[in-house]
């Protein structure tokens, strides 16, 4: 596989452009319902496409024009909106590596060792089973381009987790440092990244977005037609520093403040290359039978002060603005556009596309998983769905305060009703999203049983959560692995080459103290 070189760049962002505007799906399939409460059955199993999941980082739900933000420019997502199935009850995890483990894993993240974007508690457990994992054995092609954040170490990355194809970054964004095992290449920076492509450091020329998205078209070049293929494609932005190529960053300099305006940029970036890859798809006639998934990893980190879309709550929160995110999937051949309004979420995925793709679920895998089949929602609105309920928690405790955290900033949801803990036992606010999207009034004193039904479900997943938390006194090593291995591959001083924690590129400290090292 070529380096992400300079020209390959150019010549990709221009072959994508002229495209981009006759992207439309030529046919949509008259997709027969799912048998109902059948994920098993849905007619949609083991059609095998072609799978693209982009899932951009802190992006919040109403970061885009599609879902009502009046100031940013994204028509690229918005036309993919517009043919694309909508879940717009769709709920991931506060915080970016937590939202990746479930995703894996398609268990809560606490299940499988995250409680932390840091500290070693960012690493996914070796125990967990993840659906590339399963999408190789059934014979998919597998690559991801950007962010892993589920564990630096040579033996917790991924190409040791079911991706055969390596396009990463390190630490949870590009220049991210901190002590142990989490830290990206030594001053790494957002322009011309180092990235550690299939184990091997390459420089790269360019935007760090426009760098994932081209490597992941080169590719998805490569394998189409030969096997079919899923592409995870995680950018670091729209994550601070809010760093973008500064004709971005103009468009909003005169709507909103200067921090906003580089975010958006940020995101607008974001959509030219989602368009650029779209285009891609139509030229090379795979995209009737690709599957495109949009989504984000946690609430907006930047964005909500302009727009929140009438939610309470941004990332790092257990509010419903904390974890309700977009979540878009367009596949031409099979599924028709619409909303559907299901409660459902990253869990999800894994049980999806593994059924999906025809892969074997081994059953003591299937028993662990939190998440259900989308598959006959996906065909069908009115399918029927379980009545679940989703548990968040942010984490992110100090070490060795796990115990005592139970009800530290988390919240469960059932039905219309989103239960918010103010920190103690029987401390809990209870709203009706359906009446109140923007939790204004607690009804806990109205509906006493459904506060005692909701606590009591939040007391067995602790319990059972709890002996599950295996990074919780893990020590890390001496030195970041990816500097090490940075070190050894090129050498060393140079002016790249301070070690950790003297000179690194960390993200510039959020106004709020305690927001301080989200990642
Ligand atoms: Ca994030």
């Amino acid at each position: 596989m070529k380096s992400p070189k300079r020209r390959d760049f150019l010549k990709w962002c221009a072959a994508g452009a002229a495209a981009v505007s006759a992207a439309r799906a030529q046919r949509t399939a008259r997709a027969a319902p799912a048998p109902a409460a059948a994920a098993s059955g849905s007619p949609l199993a083991g059609r095998r496409p072609n799978i693209i999941l982009i899932m951009t980082d802190d992006q919040g739900y109403g970061d885009l024009a599609c879902t009502g933000n009046p100031v940013i420019k994204t028509p690229n997502i918005d036309r993919l909106y517009g043919e694309a199935v909508r879940f717009t009850d769709f709920h991931v995890s506060p915080t970016c590596s937590p939202t990746r483990a479930s995703l894996m894993a398609g268990r809560h993240e606490f299940k499988s060792g995250v409680t932390h974007t840091i500290l070693e508690r960012e690493r996914l457990s070796p125990k967990a089973v993840t659906f590339p994992q399963l999408l190789t054995a059934a014979g998919y092609a597998t690559g991801i381009f950007g962010k892993w954040h589920l564990g630096d170490e040579a033996d917790r990355r991924p190409d040791k987790r079911g991706f055969q194809e390596t396009f990463i970054h390190g630490a949870g964004g590009i220049g991210q440092t901190y002590a142990g095992s989490c830290g990206d290449a030594p001053g790494n920076r957002y322009f011309d990244p180092v990235i550690l492509h299939n184990g091997v450091f390459e420089k790269t020329q360019g935007y760090c977005t426009d760098v994932f998205f081209a490597q992941a078209a080169r590719w998805i070049e490569e394998r189409k037609g030969k096997q079919p293929f899923f592409a995870e494609i995680t950018p670091n932005a729209p994550h601070g520093p809010l760093v973008c190529p500064e004709q971005y960053e103009k468009m909003y300099a005169d709507k909103v403040d200067a921090n906003v305006a580089k975010f958006y940029g940020m995101i607008t970036n974001i959509d030219e290359n989602v368009g650029r890859l779209l285009a891609k798809l139509k030229e090379w006639a795979i995209e009737k039978d690709t599957l495109v998934i949009f989504m984000t990893d946690n609430g907006s980190a930047t964005g909500s002060r302009v727009y929140n879309a009438g939610m309470r709550g941004a990332k790092g929160s257990a509010h419903n603005g904390g974890t309700r995110v977009p979540a878009f999937w367009r596949w031409p051949a099979a599924l028709r556009p619409g909303d559907r309004g299901q409660l459902a979420a990253h869990l999800d995925i894994f049980p999806t596309l593994a059924e999906l793709a025809g892969a074997a679920v081994p059953d003591e895998v299937r028993a662990g998983l939190d998440g259900f089949s989308l598959l006959p929602v996906l065909a069908d609105a009115a399918a029927s769905w379980p009545d679940r309920c989703l548990v968040t928690h942010v984490g992110r405790w100090a070490r060795g305060k796990a115990a005592e955290s139970k009800y530290a900033n988390c919240s469960i949801r059932r039905g219309p009703y989103l239960m918010v803990s103010r920190g103690g036992p029987n401390a809990w606010d209870l709203y009706d999203l359906k009446s109140d999207p923007g939790q204004a009034k607690d009804i806990a004193a109205q509906h006493p049983d459904v506060v005692k039904e909701l606590a009591a479900i939040y007391d067995k997943w602790w319990a059972d959560v709890l002996p599950c938390l295996e990074n919780e006194d893990a020590v890390g090593p001496a030195v970041n692995p990816f500097k090490e291995l940075y070190w050894k591959q090129y050498g060393g001083p140079g002016p790249n080459n301070a070690p950790p924690g003297e000179g690194q590129d960390e993200p510039a400290p959020p106004k709020k103290a305690k927001a301080a090292r989200k990642a």
